[in-house]
Formats: C-alpha cells, structure tokens, sequence
C-alpha cells in the first residue's frame, strides 16, 4: 500500500507543477498541440522537482563528443560549467568520447557526480563525426547506461551552461527548441527537403536542435538506432540529409513526438541579442573558430 501511495504522490507532484500558462507565461507557447508543456522560466517550481527525483532516485548520463580540436576547444568549460549548473544534487555521469583519452582535462567533480572516457576513431568529414554520435550513443545504453541511469541527455560539446539546467528538464522523450527558429514561420525551418532521403519532410511542428536532447534510457536508445538506421540508409543511397543528424533527428520527432520541450533557454545564441521572452539563460552556445576548427 505504502508503494503505490508513493509513486501515485510523486507522479502528481512531478505532473502537477506546470502552472497554466494563463498564470505563468502569457507571452510565450507553453503547450504542445499534443499536450507536452514547453518549459519556460516561471511555469515550474524548481524544488517540487528537484524533491520528486530525488524521492524516485532518479539518475543522468550525460553524453559528450570531444574528437580532433574540440577537445581542447570546449571540453573544460563545457565540464566545469555543468558542474555548476546541470542537474544539481541528482548521480550524473559524463560520459565523454573522444579520439584522445589522455588528453581529457582532469575535472573536480560534486558529489555523487562521475566522468568515464571512451575512446572513439575519428571520422574524416566533420559531418561524420556528428553522424556517428547516434551510434556510439546507442552502444554505450546498450552496454553501460541501461543498467545504471533513468535518464540520459545528449549534447553538442561547444556550449557553456550559465544557469539552472535541471531535473525539471527530464521526461521520457525530451526535444529543445532551436534558438533560431522559435518564432518563425513554419516554411522558414530548415528540414532535408530532398525527397530521396530519409530525414525528408515537407512540414513539421517545430524545429529542433540536436545540440540537446535526451529522454529515459529506453527512448534515447530509440531515438538513436532510428537515426542511425536512416543515416546509414541514405548513405547506400548516396544521399545526405541537409543537417545531417539534426535533420534525421527532427524527422524521428515529427514521427514520434516528444514528451517534454525545452525553450531556447536551453541553449541560447547571445549572438542573437536581447528577447524579452528569454527570461533565463540556462546553456549558451559557445563561439565558433570556424577558421580554426573546420579545417576537416
Ligand atoms: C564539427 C563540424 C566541423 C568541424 C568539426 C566538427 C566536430 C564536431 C569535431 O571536429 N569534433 C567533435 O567532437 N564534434 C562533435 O560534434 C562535438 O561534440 C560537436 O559539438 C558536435 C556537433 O558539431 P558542431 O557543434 O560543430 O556542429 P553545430 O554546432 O553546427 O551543430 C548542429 O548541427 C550538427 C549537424 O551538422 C549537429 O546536428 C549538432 O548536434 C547541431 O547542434
Ligand atoms: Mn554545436
């Protein structure tokens, strides 16, 4: 009896925080046509859900590719600002791939906190190196995370967290929206348009970004062997999708619909310059060296 009292509470004090958007934000899109909310600063308390994964022991793995100059670029302040900001007081483990292990920079983890190192080959074009992500990200569920984390979340490794990243953020299958693409019109997205590839698609509901994603263990281990498959299967056909993952990545969501969208709080472009409707920056995208860093 005891058991199901408390999953039932937690499960309502998890579901129940997301204060109409009448109340909380007027200004912004806090719903899904299919129901998910879209969290914005303000619509949640941060502490109700902070309390509700702490009770269900709920754990994350973080994923993270370093390979060629982005390890050196990025990886530190992509580390030691997720220390500061990302799921504070819930088990996190990064998991960082990289083609130099020894190289990895040594971080001061938190409590309960923990990083592994596997080694990856590194990919001629650059577009392979993102690509292949989804399959390493599959193996290392199958392998290691499956029997260890409820959640696991993704990320593009050239981003520094500046503010509260946290467990509200977690759901079964969770989608960011990108920062450049939130308030435009729908056939300005820029989805693969080439009929001959998998990721084809002619509309859509929003338009994500592959920098972050994430979800239970069992949905991100869909979510990448659904993209992995259609990578590999416009690559016997000769074909490569416009945003290469991004693109196969907004194709599964428009297939299969997220649960839970992030705002662009979550990973932010201060390049953009000043929305009133971002109240919080939560993750920035870190500048690119273009020059420097595609060289490949
Ligand atoms: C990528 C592009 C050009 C040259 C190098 C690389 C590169 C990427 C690399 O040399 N080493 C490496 O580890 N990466 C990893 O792939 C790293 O984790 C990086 O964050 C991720 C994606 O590459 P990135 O961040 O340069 O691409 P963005 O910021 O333009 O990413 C969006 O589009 C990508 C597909 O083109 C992905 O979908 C990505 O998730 C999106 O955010
Ligand atoms: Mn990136």
């Amino acid at each position: 009896v005891l058991v199901w009292y408390e999953s039932w509470f937690f499960l309502a004090a998890v579901e129940s925080q997301v204060i109409p958007a009448s109340v909380s934000r007027g200004d912004v899109q806090t719903c899904t046509t299919w129901k998910a909310p879209i969290i914005w600063e303000g619509m949640f308390e941060e502490y109700l859900y902070d309390e509700a994964h702490k009770r269900k022991r709920s754990s994350v793995a973080v994923t993270v590719f370093a390979v060629g100059k982005y390890l050196e670029a990025y990886l530190e302040t992509f580390l030691n600002s997720s220390e500061q900001h990302f799921m504070l007081g819930l088990p996190v483990t990064y998991y960082v791939f990289t083609d130099k292990p020894e190289k990895v920079p040594h971080i001061l983890l938190g409590p309960k906190r923990s990083l592994k190192i596997l080694k990856v080959d590194r990919h001629s074009r650059w577009q392979d190196i993102s690509m292949m992500r989804m399959k390493s990200i599959s193996d290392i569920i199958e392998t290691e995370i499956r029997h260890n984390f409820t959640y696991v979340f993704c990320f593009d490794v050239d981003q520094t967290f500046a503010g509260r990243f946290g467990s509200e953020a977690l759901g079964d299958s969770v989608a960011l929206l990108h920062a450049y693409y939130y308030r435009l019109p729908k056939h300005m997205y820029t989805y693969d348009r080439n009929p001959l590839s998998k990721a084809y698609m002619d509309t859509g509901d929003f338009y994500y970004h592959a920098a972050v994603f994430g979800g239970t263990w069992k949905t991100v281990k869909t979510i990448t062997d659904a993209c992995y498959e259609s990578i590999m299967a416009d690559k016997e056909n000769n074909v490569e999708a416009l945003w290469h993952d991004e693109s196969h990545l907004n194709k599964y969501f428009w297939m299969n619909k997220p649960s839970r969208l992030l705002s662009p709080e979550y990973c932010w472009d201060e390049s953009i310059g000043h929305r009133t409707d971002i109240r919080v920056k939560r993750l920035l995208w870190a500048p690119k060296d273009y020059k420097n860093l595609r060289i490949n």
